[in-house]
C-alpha cells in the first residue's frame, strides 16, 4: 500500500507512534510518505520505502496566524497526485484530520478518492480539541473520517462522553518493539549516573502543566529521605525551571540530574530502577510503556489510559492524581527490597510484551485493508 502519515515532527509521543508505525509498516513492504513541517525526530530516512515532504508556510505580513492547515491540504494534494497515495493516516485529530478532510475534497474534485484514517491521541480530544474554539472542526473532521481509532478504551470513552461523534472508534493500542529489548543493553552502565548503592529514579516529559513534574520532584523529595536515590529528569518544557527552583529550595540540586530533550531514552531507561508518570492526563502514556519494556515499574496517576498499561500492585501502582504521600511510599516499597524490585522489573517487562510492535501493526494493516477495499467499491 502506498500510505501518507501526518503527524507531529517533534518530542510529543503522537508523532513518535506515527514515525515508529511508519517505519515498521514501509519495512513490511509498504511505501510510506511523511508529510509534515519537520523531518520526524525518530525517523530514520534511509530506509527503503520511506519518504518525507517537508510543508513550507509562506510568512506573510498581512497574517497573523499562518495557515499551517491549508498549507499541509495543499501539500497533500500534491503528494498523493505525484506518489499515487492510496490512503492517509492523520495522527493528532487537530489540524491533522481537518487538513486531511480538506485535501480528500479537492483530490475529490480530481476524480481521486483517498480514503482516510485518523488517529486520535488524547491531549487533541481531552485537552485542546475540547476547547469550544476547536470543537466543532475536531467533531466534523471526526465524524467525516473513514476509519477512527483511538490509542486505549479510555481515550475513546472520552471522545464519546466529549463530541458528538456518530462515527464507529476502533481500539488500537500504542505499541513498542520488543525485539530492540531482549538482549541486555552493552552500554547499560549505570556507574555513570549513580553510586552503586543508589536507586535510579527517572521521569520523561514535555513537562507541560498536564505532567505534573512539581509532584514527581516532590515524591523524590520524600523517597531519597529513605532511601539513597537519584532522580533523572528527561525532556523540557514550560514547569521545568518552577521545579528546578523548587528542587533547589530544597537542597536537592546534587541529587536531580535534568538532562533535557534525549535521543538516548533507550540508554536512560536500562539502568532505571523506577519509572515516575504522575500525569493529570494521559491517554496511553508511551512513557510508561517505554520504561516498562527496559524491566523498569512504574507509578503512575490512575488517569485515562494508564491503568490499561501500567496494572496496579503488579508493574508498578496506580494512585489518584497528586496524591504524592501515596506515590511515595509505594515507591519506598518497591525500592527498599532487592527481591521485590526483581518481581515488579520482571511483571513491567512481561506486561510491555503484550504491546509488541508485531502483534499492533497488523491491526492497522487490517483497518487500511478494509477501507480500501470499501473505498474501491464506492
Ligand atoms: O503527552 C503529551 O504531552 C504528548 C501527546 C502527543 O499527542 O504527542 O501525547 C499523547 O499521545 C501519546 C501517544 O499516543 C500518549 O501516549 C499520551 O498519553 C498522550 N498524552 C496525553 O493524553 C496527555
Amino acid at each position: 500500500m502506498k500510505v501518507a502519515i501526518v503527524c507531529y515532527p517533534t518530542f510529543g509521543g503522537s508523532g513518535v507512534v506515527a514515525t515508529i508505525l511508519g517505519m515498521e509498516l514501509a519495512q513490511r513492504g509498504h511505501e510510506i510518505h511523511f508529510v509534515t513541517y519537520k523531518q520526524p525526530v525518530r525517523l530514520e530516512l534511509l530506509a527503503k520505502n520511506i519518504f518525507f515532504h517537508e510543508v513550507n508556510v509562506e510568512e506573510y505580513p498581512l497574517f497573523h496566524y499562518q495557515p499551517y492547515d491549508l498549507a499541509l491540504s495543499s501539500k497533500l494534494v500534491n503528494v498523493v497526485q505525484e506518489c499515487g497515495i492510496e490512503l492517509l493516516h492523520v495522527h493528532y485529530a487537530i489540524p491533522h484530520a481537518y487538513a486531511g478532510y480538506m485535501a480528500q475534497q479537492m483530490l475529490k474534485d480530481k476524480g481521486i478518492t483517498l480514503p482516510m484514517v485518523t488517529t486520535l491521541h488524547g491531549t487533541d480530544i481531552t485537552l485542546v480539541g475540547n476547547h469550544p474554539v476547536y470543537k466543532p472542526s475536531v467533531t466534523f473532521s471526526i465524524n467525516n473520517s473513514d476509519v477512527v481509532t483511538s490509542v486505549s478504551d479510555s481515550l475513546k470513552q472520552d471522545t464519546l462522553q466529549l463530541f458528538d461523534i456518530h462515527k464507529h472508534i476502533d481500539v488500537v493500542p500504542n505499541f513498542i518493539d520488543m525485539s530492540q529489548y531482549q538482549k541486555e543493553f552493552k552500554d547499560c552502565d549505570r556507574s555513570v549516573m549513580a553510586f552503586p548503592q543508589e536507586r535510579i529514579i527517572t521521569h520523561l516529559s514535555n513537562m507541560r502543566p498536564v505532567k505534573r513534574i512539581m509532584d514527581v520532584v516532590k515524591v523524590f523529595e520524600k523517597v531519597q529521605k529513605k532511601i539513597p536515590a537519584i532522580l533523572l529528569m528527561v525532556g523540557d518544557g514550560p514547569e521545568r525551571s518552577a521545579a528546578e527552583e523548587y528542587a533547589k529550595s530544597k537542597n536537592l540540586q546534587l541529587k536531580i540530574k535534568w538532562v533535557g530533550n534525549s535521543t538516548e531514552i533507550d540508554r536512560i531507561l536500562c539502568f532505571t530502577d523506577l519509572f515516575l508518570l504522575p500525569s493529570e492526563k494521559e491517554s496511553f502514556g508511551l512513557a510508561a510503556l517505554e520504561a516498562m519494556a527496559n524491566r523498569t515499574p512504574v507509578i503512575s496517576s490512575n488517569t485515562g489510559g494508564l491503568p490499561e498499561v501500567n496494572d496496579d500492585g503488579i508493574t508498578g501502582y496506580t494512585l489518584n492524581v497528586g496524591d504524592v504521600d501515596g506515590m511515595a511510599q509505594k515507591a519506598i516499597h518497591i525500592l527498599e527490597d532487592d527481591d521485590r524490585l526483581q518481581g515488579f522489573k520482571n511483571n513491567a517487562f512481561a506486561k510491555a510484551k503484550q504491546f509488541d510492535i508485531q502483534l499492533i501493526i497488523p491491526q492497522y494493516e487490517k483497518l487500511y485493508e478494509s477501507v480500501l477495499k470499501t473505498a474501491s467499491r464506492s
